[in-house]
């Protein structure tokens, strides 16, 4: 991504920030809310996206880069050549979700190289704090839809794995495991 020259308010300390590797503790962990929209939380939001759009993902949930707190970003805008799209969401909640569902095979930051097929409602309506202090409400379906609920699920302590069968799960598991020994000899 070109940047202007010169640092500019927005983007001059954004950091990247590691990702967790499943198995880890604080991804089975149920976020606590937020209270207040703080610098802190401004800071993290810019980090959290830096850090997806870097990965390449389209969504990151906060225990993802281990702060436990409702909090999650994500940018659905696949096409290159189109405006990307950030959003913060703060204490999201699913207020409505559709009958009909979709099936997409999902992939996680948190589980390098593993993709599953997941059944999720096609269509939700969130709401959520923005960063602004407001409250804000949204219709989402396609993939930002599948987006959101997988890491609404991340705030929750759910990962796409647990809808899988424990065969599945359990092998996906002691794959990441192994990345995990390999990444720390190395
Ligand atoms: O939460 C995460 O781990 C991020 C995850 C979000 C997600 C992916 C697929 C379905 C639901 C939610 C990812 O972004 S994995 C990477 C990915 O899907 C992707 C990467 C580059 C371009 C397009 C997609
Ligand atoms: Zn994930």
């Amino acid at each position: 991504m070109l940047r202007a020259a010169g640092p500019s308010p927005k983007s001059a300390r954004m950091t990247k920030r590691s990702i967790l590797i499943h198995p880890d503790p604080r991804l089975k962990t149920a976020c606590d809310p937020v209270a207040d929209v703080t610098d802190a939380l401004r800071v993290l939001a810019e980090d959290m996206l830096e850090t997806m759009y870097d990965a390449p993902g389209i969504g990151l949930a906060a225990p993802q880069v281990g702060v436990l707190s409702r909090m999650l970003v994500m940018d659905c805008v696949k096409d290159p050549e189109a405006k990307p799209r950030p959003m913060v969401l703060l204490n999201p909640q699913v207020i409505a979700a559709s009958e009909d569902t979709s099936v997409y095979e999902e992939g996680c930051l948190s589980i390098p190289d593993q993709f599953a097929d997941v059944e999720r409602p096609a269509a939700v309506t969130v709401r959520w704090l923005g960063l602004d202090g407001e409250e804000h409400q949204e219709d989402f379906d396609g993939l930002w839809a599948t987006c959101v609920q997988h890491e609404i699920d991340h705030l929750n302590g759910k990962l796409f794995i647990d809808y899988l069968g424990p065969m599945k799960r359990q092998m996906i598991t002691r794959r990441m495991v192994k990345l995990k020994r390999d990444r720390a000899r190395a």
